[in-house]
């Protein structure tokens, strides 16, 4: 059919699956500094036997004639180590290591790290780091915090809700981390495009763990993969490990979410970006999210954990439920047995319209929510004892996007509506993420709230 359209009409294309807000989504924050400052610090921490060792590396920009003083002090406001010049190495014995929530009696244990700089005209600035002493590996099939294995039990999220749009907004952020809590979620994904500051520092607090994403997103056309765009997405990631290196909660980088990584010159352009982001922070795993077959996937042999999307009885097979656990089981045992590295699902889900019943479930219901993700966990729980790692359920919430006939006002697979309202789905996976936790957990047993309203959960 010919279309016919004023002249000069276009329509921006956007290749991502989310409203694409204009304006100003954050705030600007305008601040002075002295002549001589603290540039930027850079912490790494590591851990030795029950010693705490906390790497501090500072930049100094004005003036070459200026002394540092470091101190480290806990919780409690007790100064633990000292230290002196541009670099060094604080010690902390009998160190309160920084746990994610849930793993750990007091999670988010946070130091302070205090850079004091003194000039000879005795002008001087200062500046308060928190720092969580943490360490992360990844073995063939487990993800490590501080030597133990630590299962991503989380959502992917998006900066997102009603009126605001993408803007900042301290209120929704605040409910959004208390239904983490109630949710007993301990992670989450900055799906497609790193978050705010605030949003890193409430995880630091909180204890939710992060898997950091830039906004390689709707890499999808052949030139997406050229010269032009890789030294741009190398940029892209030197700005995302400048801002986010210091958060204890940031414990993987991902550097793109569903690439087209079958393409041709995906090899060299993942190996490449991969390897400038671990020159960039040898500390941190590094990953990107896939969607491509387990055996076309040319950037896979480049990530430390491997990370994947599956959609079924969604985007295919509709209506189909009866076809989850067989396909679920190959991707899986595929994935491993191909490149033996650790497995998140990194998302899958489906849409459902809040309020919409129907039995047997069909489509956008409710039910067929709930019966899908049921689905998936039966295949979870039992490669969760092999080499799965993970499960980041599509999506936190409801959350708009372009108009199209696939999206009934924006993406409803929200286990919350965009209004922050449970869904069925919200409660099936409540169930599970507490099971899991006591299962998994080192210490007693953790009581929860047994209501929505009730009191957030706390130690
Ligand atoms: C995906 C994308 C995500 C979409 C989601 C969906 O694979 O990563 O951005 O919103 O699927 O709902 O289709």
């Amino acid at each position: 059919m010919q279309l016919w359209y004023p002249k000069g009409y276009f329509v921006q294309d956007i290749s991502f699956d989310f409203f694409n807000y204009a304006g100003l989504h954050r705030s600007v924050v305008l601040y002075t500094t002295p002549t001589t400052y603290i540039d930027d610090i850079t912490v790494t921490t590591d851990v030795d036997r029950d010693v705490g060792l906390v790497n501090y590396w500072i930049s100094v920009q004005g003036s070459d004639h200026f002394q540092l003083e470091v101190r480290l002090l806990d919780e409690d406001g007790k100064i633990v180590a000292r230290g002196t010049g541009n670099e060094g190495q604080l010690k902390v014995p009998r160190a309160h290591l920084w746990w994610p929530y849930l793993m750990h009696e007091h999670p988010a244990y946070l130091y302070s790290l205090e850079v004091t700089m003194t000039t000879p005209e005795s002008v001087s600035d200062f500046y308060t780091l928190p720092v969580g002493i943490r360490t992360v590996a990844v073995t063939k099939s487990k993800f490590l915090i501080n030597g133990k294995p630590f299962y991503f039990q989380g959502v992917n999220k998006h900066e997102d809700s009603d009126i605001r749009g993408r803007g900042f907004d301290w209120p929704l952020l605040i409910k959004d981390f208390n239904l983490l809590r109630w949710l007993g979620a301990n992670s989450f994904r900055t799906s497609h495009y790193p978050y705010s500051e605030e949003v890193l520092q409430l995880c630091d607090r909180y204890g939710i763990v992060v898997i950091d994403e830039c906004p390689g997103v709707g890499i999808v056309l052949p030139q997406s993969f050229g010269n032009v765009s890789l030294r741009h997405h190398l940029e892209v990631m030197d700005e995302l490990v400048r801002r986010d290196k210091n958060h204890p909660a940031v414990v993987m980088w991902s550097v793109a979410n569903e690439p087209v990584s079958s393409l041709k010159p995906a090899g060299y352009y993942f190996k490449t970006l991969i390897a400038h982001t671990k020159a960039l922070d040898p500390t941190r795993p590094v990953t990107f999210v896939s969607n491509t077959r387990y055996d076309a996937d040319l950037g896979a042999p480049y990530v430390d954990v491997i990370c994947v999307n599956s959609y079924l009885s969604w985007y295919h097979d509709y209506g189909h439920l009866e076809v989850i656990q067989l396909q679920l089981t190959s991707q899986f045992e595929n994935w491993y047995k191909m490149y033996q590295k650790p497995i998140i699902q990194s998302e899958y889900g489906a849409d459902a319209v809040s309020g919409l019943h129907e039995d047997p479930p069909r489509m956008f219901s409710e039910e067929y929510q709930t019966a899908l993700l049921e689905n998936y966990h039966l295949i979870l729980d039992e490669k969760r004892k092999e080499y799965v790692i993970g499960e980041l359920i599509w999506n936190f919430a409801d959350f708009m996007t372009n108009q199209s006939p696939l999206r009934v006002t924006g993406n409803k697979k929200g286990i919350f509506t965009r209004q922050r309202n449970p869904k069925m789905a919200a409660f099936i996976l409540r169930e599970r993420y507490w099971r899991i936790a006591n299962e998994t957990r080192g210490y007693g047993s953790v009581p929860r709230t047994q209501c929505m309203g009730s009191r957030p959960f706390t130690f």
